[in-house]
């Protein structure tokens, strides 16, 4: 029964697989489901992580109602809808969709950074997560969340049982696993991250 509500790897996967379309187009839905996914992965990890996932929840929250409300279907049609008032008037708006994903689109960088450590099989997780978070989303952060994600990471679960609950089956397979899915979530921010530079939109307040 419990497992209704278990964290699977594989639903975060084929979200991520889903995401992108043969136009090279990145589909909204799939992406905020897979966040979903993440951020259920994430409240699993316990509450020292809470901070980190309520963050996520408000902004994916706050994109689903954008996309319901404007019909935003891919990022490209997102962009282009809320720049067609000005660079300017988008720079202004504190709620924006381009701002939003703008931070999640970050937060990705650093799972598929971490992931790529934990598939390398180093054992020691709350360093892999603490680098993968310096070389992505701490650039972004101010001291104080800087601290509190650096004294989070340290609660982090051993390699073995993060493997075990990202509920794929033995650590062969959940290693296989993750080499399925990092190309899937390296592409999505590949493609979000050119397009959001085409346009300037990299430094959004
Ligand atoms: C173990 C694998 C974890 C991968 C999931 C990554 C979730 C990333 C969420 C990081 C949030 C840290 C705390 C909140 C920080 C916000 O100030 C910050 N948000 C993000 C996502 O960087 C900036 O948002 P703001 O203040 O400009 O709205």
């Amino acid at each position: 029964m419990a497992a209704a509500a278990a964290f699977s790897l594989r639903e975060v996967l084929d979200a991520f697989r889903g995401c992108v379309t043969e136009q090279r187009e990145v589909l909204l839905e799939p992406y905020l489901s897979g966040w979903r996914g993440l951020i259920r992965f994430l409240q699993s990890l316990g509450t020292v992580f809470s901070f980190i996932s309520k963050d996520a929840v408000a902004k994916v929250t706050l994109l689903e109602e954008l996309c319901h409300q404007h019909r935003f279907v891919s990022v490209q049609r997102m962009v282009q809808q809320e720049l067609a008032a000005g660079p300017a008037a988008l720079r202004a708006q504190p709620g924006s969709g381009c701002r939003t994903l703008l931070r999640l689109h970050r937060a990705l960088r650093w799972l598929q950074l971490f992931l790529q450590g934990l598939r390398s099989g180093d054992s020691r997780t709350s360093v892999l997560c603490t680098d993968a978070y310096n070389a992505s989303l701490a650039q972004h952060h101010p001291w104080l969340i800087r601290k509190a994600a650096t004294v989070a990471f340290c609660a982090l679960p051993s390699r073995d049982a993060f493997l075990d609950i990202m509920n794929v089956g033995p650590p062969e397979e959940a290693v296989a696993m993750l080499g399925e899915a990092i190309p899937y979530i390296s592409d999505v921010y590949s493609i979000t991250q050119e397009l959001f530079e085409k346009n300037d939109l990299l430094d959004l307040p």
